[in-house]
């Protein structure tokens, strides 16, 4: 399993579109001897804009693809047409992306990036390379001394750059659970983000991100991470390498489906093996994350057999001094209590249990942009803070 999988950094180069060329062209039509030129300009080239949105929760996608290329303007044409202006090219990006110019120093290949725009509301929307002119046909030279002008202006070159991309977005609440608990449907309901649900274990392959609105006015940002199974320490079922994100979040939230086929099997014996399970590959993985504030939700209310073994559900997680929540994400029973437990919890967190800033929403000017020296180590920047 790639270790990268989570970068939240990525490289990329865009280039907006050339401009057309204008055209040399003459009137040729019956009766008009000597029609004179007509020869019509070249359209704009498209721009390059970024566009921040909220429901995009990594960079992998820009991994996948590096290269992103705006629509060249088109060639004018005879009859003083036009070139048609070429489409722009909007490139969606986690809000919370910062981005920067990556340029060369000097000839021994150090490079040095400056923050170009910062991407922090939604719908925020930045041009980052302006596309070419359109070049001027041959009509455009006519005078009374050229009556016949061979003369036409190519167009201008799209702008092109080298960019680092980087995301600061850090959940507040990171959603953890075997594969199918329901994790995506919580995150769905709670923040109407689309994340995938279904009725198969490892739907979500990599980590989505919501915003849930308080009706205090207070946003909570929640990650729902890939499920974990026995061993994701050792890198069975997709792995732990998500719990990165889980990391940085100020608390998790465990989801426990208690349902089991087996009627012979015991709900609340099988809800508290299967959370221990999950307790265990956490602490394997980081003693940060074992060390999180925790609340644990009993998923799948609704379902009448879950619902009638609640109580003894609740008290075998209560002899480990644990008090759970009943929450249906589909019928939404339960999710009220739960988020008031969420502030509650919230409320007890003190700065000594986060290691890692809150979102930065510092939006930098042109002169205190910060400068930073960047080593690139297989597509992942390694960067030194010079000063900031
Ligand atoms: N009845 C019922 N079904 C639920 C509930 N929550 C989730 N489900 C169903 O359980 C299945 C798994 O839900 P997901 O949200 O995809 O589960 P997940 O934990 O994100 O799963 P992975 O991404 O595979 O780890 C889907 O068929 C959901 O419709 C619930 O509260 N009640
Ligand atoms: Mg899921």
């Amino acid at each position: 399993m790639n270790k990268n999988l989570f970068i939240d950094t990525a490289k990329i180069t865009i280039k907006a579109g050339n401009g057309g060329d204008g055209s040399v062209s003459f009137r040729r039509e019956k009766f008009v001897p000597k029609g004179g030129p007509d020869g019509g300009d070249g359209g704009y080239g498209g721009s390059v804009y970024f566009e921040a949105i909220s429901n995009m929760a990594t960079l992998m996608d820009f991994r996948a693809k590096s290269k992103y290329a705006a629509q060249p303007g088109q060639g004018g044409t005879g009859k003083k047409m036009y070139g048609l202006h070429g489409e722009d090219l909007i490139i969606k990006v986690p809000r919370g992306t910062m981005i920067y110019q990556v340029t060369k120093t000097d000839t021994t290949g150090v490079l040095s990036e400056v923050l170009v725009a910062d991407m922090v509301s939604e719908g925020e929307r930045v041009l980052l390379a302006q596309g070419g002119r359109g070049g001027k046909g041959n009509e455009k030279f006519k005078s009374s001394t050229n009556q016949t002008p061979l003369q036409y202006t190519k167009g201008t070159p799209g702008e092109e750059k080298d960019l680092r991309l980087e995301i600061k977005l850090i959940a507040d609440v990171g959603l953890v659970g075997k594969p199918n608990a329901g994790k995506s449907t919580l995150l769905n309901r709670l923040t109407g983000t689309n994340a995938k649900v279904a009725n198969y274990p490892f739907t979500t392959l990599i980590p989505n991100l919501g915003v849930c609105l308080l009706k205090s006015g207070k946003t909570l940002i929640i990650a729902d991470v890939p499920g974990l199974i026995e061993g994701a320490a050792e890198g069975r079922g997709l792995g732990d390498d998500f719990l990165r994100h889980v990391e940085r979040t100020k608390l998790i939230v465990h989801l426990v489906d208690p349902f089991v086929f087996d009627k012979d099997k015991d709900f609340a014996e099988q809800a508290v093996e299967s959370y221990d399970a999950i307790r265990n590959e956490l602490s394997l993985y980081s003693d940060k994350i074992a060390k999180k504030r925790e609340i644990v939700v009993i998923t799948k209310l609704d379902i009448f057999e879950v619902k009638e073994k609640f109580e003894d559900i609740k008290k075998a997680f209560k002899k480990k001094k644990i008090d759970v929540q009943g929450i249906s994400a589909v019928t939404g029973e339960g999710i009220s209590e739960f988020l008031q437990k969420l502030m509650v919890e919230f409320s007890k967190i003190t700065s000594a249990d986060l290691d890692v800033p809150q979102i930065t929403t510092k939006v930098y000017g042109i002169t205190d942009l910060p400068n930073r020296r960047l080593v690139f180590n297989d597509n992942v920047a390694e960067y030194d803070h010079l000063w900031e």
